[in-house]
């Protein structure tokens, strides 16, 4: 880890053209480490004659759901891109563009050929003529680790040349959203299109394309090489699987913690060593600025897919932030706010004068909570993406729990 903190593309740009590289990439897992532990075994059997959906049968049996942000099913999405005539794609959203997210990084950087594997089994079960991963830029490490194995799988006659194509992120938030990332793909300004059609219908270059989150096809071959038990064997609190939650903020030992899929946010702190040095709890968001702040208070509640609805809010990417006695939850909310101002793509009025309208009357000493929650139903019920549909969550929870800050 220690290897890459700090490296900017700059940075990266001038340890590459003095050779001194490597000393900037971490120590991962490469194709031959990774094939003499059994790697790609699995998808050379399939290859050779195995059965597509008794692949699906076993993945929606482990119970994986997408970890980009959305949970849908994983499984179910290869049977909708199937049932939509070929060539079809496929592209992996590696674009981790949730503030307080970096579980995807964390796996990329440490044992990138589980991705690989998961996405050309994934590309096998949906006969994909074509892979596009789709890089956040600012991850250079993670950049220079796939385009060498890609050339390694090449080499090695896993893949034909061109077969997997590595597309750089140019650094806005919404090319993560599905959508716009195929657009971004295919060469324009990432801005994300309406839905019905869905990009398993009407995807990169209107082909049918199957999307998966580079984590998602992580747990893919993982489930394939020892089992859907891996994940669907652990349960804790009324749910199954495991989590990786990205943690920071103020405790003592921030990082990528995989723990069972019920946990709680006491259950979480205590993995990362409690709270840091003189600070004491005082609120968390439960998975990126979309999600909003909860208060200390619901600290009982499993932080997994479904269970957080009640409360109006949800995991999405697992991005974990602990915020203790020396923040302010007014100014958190009014800091992803920004956030929102400045990322919409525009396209929308509910959401580009939405969230630039909410900034405003969040600067107020005290809020206008009538009139914040009117725009917040406006950019809710009228957005076109999940920025401007989830943005109204950190002013409702806040002005909910934490109603003497504003
Ligand atoms: C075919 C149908 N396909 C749904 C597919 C759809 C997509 C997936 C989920 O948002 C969440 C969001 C953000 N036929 C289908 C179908 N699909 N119905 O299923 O779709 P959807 O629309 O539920 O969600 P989404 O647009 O993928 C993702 C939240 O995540 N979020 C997360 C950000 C995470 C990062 C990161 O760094 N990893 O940026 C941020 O807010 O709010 O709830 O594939 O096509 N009938
Ligand atoms: Fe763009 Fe915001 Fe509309 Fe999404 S909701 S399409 S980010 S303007």
């Amino acid at each position: 880890h220690k290897h890459i903190d700090n490296a900017t593309p700059e940075k990266v740009e001038a340890a590459l053209a003095k050779g001194d590289f490597h000393a900037e990439i971490p120590d991962y897992e490469t194709l031959d480490a990774y094939r003499a532990a059994g790697g790609y075994a699995r998808l050379a059997d399939l290859r050779a004659g195995g059965n597509w959906e008794e692949v699906q049968t076993t993945v929606l049996a482990s119970g994986l759901r997408g970890l980009g942000g959305a949970g849908f099913p994983s499984g179910r999405k290869w049977g909708f891109v199937r049932a939509n005539a070929g060539p079809r794609y496929l592209a992996v959203n590696g674009d981790e563009g949730e503030p307080g997210t970096f579980k995807d990084r964390y796996y990329l950087e440490r044992t990138p050929h589980l991705m690989l594997e998961g996405m050309l089994i994934a590309a096998w079960a949906v006969e994909a003529e074509r892979c596009f991963i789709y890089m956040r830029d600012e991850y250079p490490a993670v950049l220079h680790i796939l385009a060498t194995e890609i050339a390694a799988l090449e080499a090695a006659g896993i893949v034909t040349p061109g077969f997997i194509e590595l597309r750089r992120g140019a650094g806005a938030y919404i090319c993560g959203e599905e959508s716009a990332m195929i657009e971004s793909i295919e060469g324009k300004r990432g801005i994300p299109r309406q839905r019905p059609p869905y990009v398993a219908a009407v995807g990169i270059f209107d082909r049918p394309t199957l999307v998966h989150n580079v984590e998602t096809l992580h747990w893919i071959a993982r489930i394939l090489r020892e089992g859907p038990e891996i994940l669907s064997s652990t349960e804790k609190n009324g749910r199954k699987g495991l989590r990786s939650y990205s943690v920071s903020g103020r405790v003592a030992k921030p990082g990528v913690y995989l723990l069972p899929a019920g946990s709680t946010i006491t259950d979480i702190i205590a993995a990362c060593g409690g709270m840091a040095e003189g600070h004491t709890f005082k609120a968390y968001q439960p998975g990126g600025p979309s999600s909003g702040l909860l208060p200390a208070s619901m600290s009982d509640v499993p932080l997994d897919f479904d269970t957080l609805q009640p409360h109006g809010t949800f995991i999405g990417s697992a991005a974990v932030v602990v915020l203790s006695d020396k923040d302010s939850a007014k100014q958190a909310a009014l800091n992803m706010l920004r956030f929102f101002e400045s990322e919409s793509c525009g396209q929308c009025t509910p959401c580009r004068v939405g969230c630039e309208k909410a900034v405003k009357l969040m600067q107020a000493d005290r809020w206008d909570r009538d009139l914040l929650e009117d725009l917040c139903q406006v950019m809710g019920d009228a957005s076109i993406c999940g920025l401007g549909q989830a943005a109204p969550n950190p002013i409702r929870l806040t002005m909910k729990h934490f109603p003497e800050e504003v």
